[in-house]
Parts: C-alpha cells; sequence; structure tokens
C-alpha cells in the first residue's frame, strides 16, 4: 500500500491508509491506546483497540517520537471527542497494524509535543535537532520558507538574476573589524560580511541581481538581533536616478513578501497570535530629523552622527503613532558611519544612504553606490585605506559602470519581527553566536 500524508486523510473516510511518522504523544485510556501521529503534514490522531492483538501489543512498547508506520481505518470521530492537539478534520485512525520503523535511545531532553515550548532560550538551543519538530517551532521554518520564497518571486518578476557569489575573500567588505579571518593554505583569507563587491560586478553584467546568501559577522556581543552567520537578502540594480529608486524597490518588495506570507500562511500565523504588518508606503525621515525628534520628543540626547537601538526603537514608536506604519526609512547617514563605497550626497557630510526599520529594528541596509573609478578610489583613500587592497573591485569601475545601488536585508531579522520572537536566534534553525557554534 502506499502512504498516505496525514492531511488526506479527511477525504478518505472509510478507507483503509498507511501512515508513516514520529510519536507526538501516547497516551492510555484503559486498555484503549491513543497515539498522535505526526507527519510533515499534520498531527492524526490513531486508537489501538485491544482486539487488534500484534498491533496493541506493539503499541504498548512505543514511546514519543518513535518512528512507526501504520495501517487502520480512517473514521470519522465524534464531536466531543476532539483531540485539540491532532484535530486533522474531524477524523481519527483505527488501527490495524503497526510497524516500528526506529526507536528513540534513552529518555527525551524536552517534551516537544507541547502547544508552547516554554524553556529557557539555551534549552531550545541545545537540543535543536528536536525542538525544531515542535509544531509551533517548525511554523517558523514554514513561514521563513514562504518568506524566500516570495522574495525570490518578486525580484525575479521585477527582472533581477539570481546570483551566487563567493563567501572566501581576500579582503573584509563592509570594513569595521566584525570579519572573521581564516587560514587559506599558506595565506589569510576572509568570510564575507556581505556580496557588496560582487553583486556591483553583477551589475556591470545583468544591470539588476540578487542573492540569498549565507554571510557572517564577527559579533562579539550577545543581543537579540545579531547571529554570527545569517542570510542576507541582498539586491543590486544598475541605471537608478537617485537613492529613491531603491528605497520604491524595496518598499514594493517587502510590500509583496508580507502580502505573500500572510495569504498562503494563515494557519501557520495565528500560531503566533500576531496580525502582520502592512507595508504600504514608507515614511522616510531623514537620519538628522529622527535624532532631533528623539531629543524634543523623547529627551533622548545623541551624538549627531548614529541612532543607537534604543533610538531606532522609539523612532519606530514614533513613526507608528504618526503615520500608521511599522516601517520607517532613515535616509542620509553621515559619510562617517557608512562604507567607503557609499555616494556622499550634494553635501558631502552625508550619504545617499538608507536603513529601513521595522517594528523597532534595523532591517535592511541600502545606498546608491560610487559608480566612478577615480571617485572610489579617492574615496577609498579617504577612509584610510590602501585602493591596492581593492584592486580586483576597482577594476569594476575601470570597465564602465552605471549608477547604480542596491541594499542588504536581514531575513532572520524580519522573522522574528514579523512574529514577535523574543531572539533573533529563534529564527534561525542552527544559529552561531559568540559562545555557540554547536549543534
Ligand atoms: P549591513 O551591514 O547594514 O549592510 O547589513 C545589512 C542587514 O543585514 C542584517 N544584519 C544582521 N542580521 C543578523 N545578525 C547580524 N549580525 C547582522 N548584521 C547585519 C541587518 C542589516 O540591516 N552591504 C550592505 C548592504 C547594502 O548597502 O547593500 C550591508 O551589508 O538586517
Amino acid at each position: 500500500m502506499e502512504r498516505t500524508l496525514i492531511i488526506d486523510t479527511p477525504k478518505l473516510i472509510g478507507e483503509t491508509v498507511k501512515l508513516a511518522g514520529w510519536v507526538n504523544t501516547r497516551r492510555d485510556h484503559g486498555k484503549l491506546i491513543f497515539i498522535d501521529l505526526r507527519d510533515r503534514s499534520g498531527i492524526i490522531q490513531t486508537v489501538i483497540i485491544p482486539d487488534k492483538k500484534n498491533a496493541h501489543k506493539t503499541a504498548k512498547e512505543i514511546r514519543s517520537e518513535y518512528v512507526i508506520e501504520i495501517e487502520g481505518l480512517v473514521k470519522e470521530r465524534p464531536k466531543s471527542a476532539t483531540n485539540e492537539k491532532a484535530p486533522m478534520g474531524g477524523v481519527e485512525i483505527e488501527v490495524e497494524e503497526i510497524k516500528i520503523l526506529s526507536k528513540t535511545e534513552g529518555d527525551l531532553p524536552v517534551d516537544i509535543s507541547e502547544d508552547d515550548l516554554n524553556i529557557h532560550l539555551e534549552t531550545l538551543l541545545n537540543n535543536r535537532s528536536l525542538t525544531l519538530r515542535n509544531e509551533k517551532v517548525k511554523t517558523i521554518f514554514k513561514i521563513y520558507s514562504g518568506l524566500l520564497d516570495a522574495y525570490r518571486e518578486f525580484m525575479k518578476k521585477e527582472g533581477f538574476i539570481e546570483i551566487k557569489t563567493p563567501k572566501i575573500l581576500s579582503s573584509a567588505t563592509e570594513g569595521g573589524a566584525n570579519f572573521f579571518k581564516i587560514k587559506y593554505f599558506e595565506k589569510e583569507a576572509f568570510l564575507a560580511q556581505s556580496p557588496q563587491f560582487y553583486k556591483q560586478a553583477g551589475v556591470g553584467v545583468f544591470e539588476r541581481v540578487f542573492e540569498v546568501g549565507t554571510v557572517f559577522r564577527a559579533e562579539p556581543h550577545f543581543t537579540t538581533r545579531h547571529v554570527n552567520e545569517y542570510t542576507s537578502l541582498d539586491a543590486e540594480m544598475g541605471f537608478i536616478n537617485s537613492m529613491e529608486d531603491l528605497m520604491k524597490q524595496l518598499e514594493k518588495t517587502m510590500d509583496y513578501m508580507f502580502k505573500s506570507v500572510a495569504k498562503k500562511y494563515k494557519e501557520e500565523i495565528k500560531k503566533y497570535d500576531v496580525k502582520l504588518s502592512k507595508v504600504g508606503i514608507v515614511p522616510r525621515i531623514k537620519l538628522t530629523e529622527a535624532l532631533d525628534i528623539l531629543e524634543k520628543e523623547y529627551g533622548k540626547k545623541m551624538e549627531k552622527v548614529d541612532i543607537d537601538p534604543e533610538g531606532e526603537r522609539l523612532i519606530c514608536e514614533w513613526a507608528k503613532k504618526k503615520y500608521k506604519s511599522d516601517f520607517v526609512f532613515l535616509t542620509h547617514y553621515p559619510t562617517s558611519v557608512r562604507p567607503f563605497y557609499t555616494m556622499p550626497s550634494a553635501d558631502p557630510q552625508y550619504t545617499e544612504s538608507f536603513d529601513l526599520l521595522y517594528n523597532g529594528v534595523e532591517i535592511a541596509t541600502g545606498g546608491q553606490r560610487i559608480h566612478d573609478y577615480n571617485q572610489l578610489t579617492e574615496n577609498i583613500k579617504k577612509h584610510g585605506l590602501n585602493p591596492e587592497e581593492f584592486k580586483h573591485y576597482l577594476d569594476i569601475f575601470k570597465y564602465g559602470m552605471p549608477p547604480h545601488g542596491g541594499w542588504g536585508l536581514g531575513s532572520e531579522r524580519i522573522l522574528q519581527r514579523m512574529l514577535g520572537l523574543k531572539s533573533i536566534k529563534e529564527a534561525v534553525l542552527f544559529p552561531r553566536d559568540v559562545k555557540r557554534i554547536t549543534p
């Protein structure tokens, strides 16, 4: 007999089916044994009556997370007998035969059959291959898969080509100190902090490119918004008039992603008790104005160069009140806090760059780039760097480059804010932080 997925059982009342999956729970009621079986499509209640002697004997041995195969009759279940944890379409399986495909070893460290795990983050992450099986935890990554699909779909629709760029580099891309140095045979190399240089090279070839790729950041601190390896949704586009074209493109992209997830993952989102944000038109505020607002409205004084995490949270609160938007663009960051490749504004103290904030946290950075070879060489020097070390990057600009720009969007941060997860680490399958490189 072919295997049936649990989700298809409600259409098969009165038929005998073969199901396979994991034991979510086993409960004994007198001589009846109930097993909630879980496969990739859902959870269903199965009943083993004592008359089915072989099945009953096997069922007695069965523990949570055993992998089993059963054959049985699909039956409608009386409404009064609804099992909240295995509600599958009001049906259950009366088991005829059970086969154990694999057993567990020792005691399980966490009971993952609970609706809400309610365990410490460390326990959640230390036992990841098990805790990920919890229905609510698993849901995060189903939605994530949909979010990535939506990004790809929209970028392709808009004429962007998907590229994959190298992650082993000869120089650090983003400057700063948060890069990992690695030994590369006899040389020293760096793990990519972003696909920045290569996506720009991509513009010289395809005009519009995007990448969904792993990047690495040596973040030495523990926060709820940083991991040391994350998936960046990058884009780069040529022939722009100004950075406004980039913000419009990013706004449309986010709008598509949020609408797509809201439409396709209704049930999954319900598990998180959140209302998905509407993107629409995102307010744009100059960073200097934002800093003034923080001072006036919240009495928060900061150096007039950059905004800190508390400032980001407050300015989002302000944008929500004033514009009813969960998103806000902060624009025109000072030259001193942006990488050397960023296009200076007419007032060269500032740059044609922006951050996108969502529900209190920066989720994207973007901007127009310098596309003139000489200007770029000079800017590298102004940033105290040696143009020799960027020879191959600079070559791109020797061969003719249109005005261009793009963004890097932190995929896990979107997911975290979207579902209201406490830490970004909950939005990563196997997260890496200062202390954690296992599991
Ligand atoms: P930036 O360094 O601001 O810009 O990174 C872009 C976005 O990546 C996410 N992000 C992170 N997410 C999780 N953990 C981290 N440690 C982490 N660091 C960054 C954030 C951030 O907004 N090349 C530029 C982008 C560009 O201009 O195209 C860049 O990498 O969501």
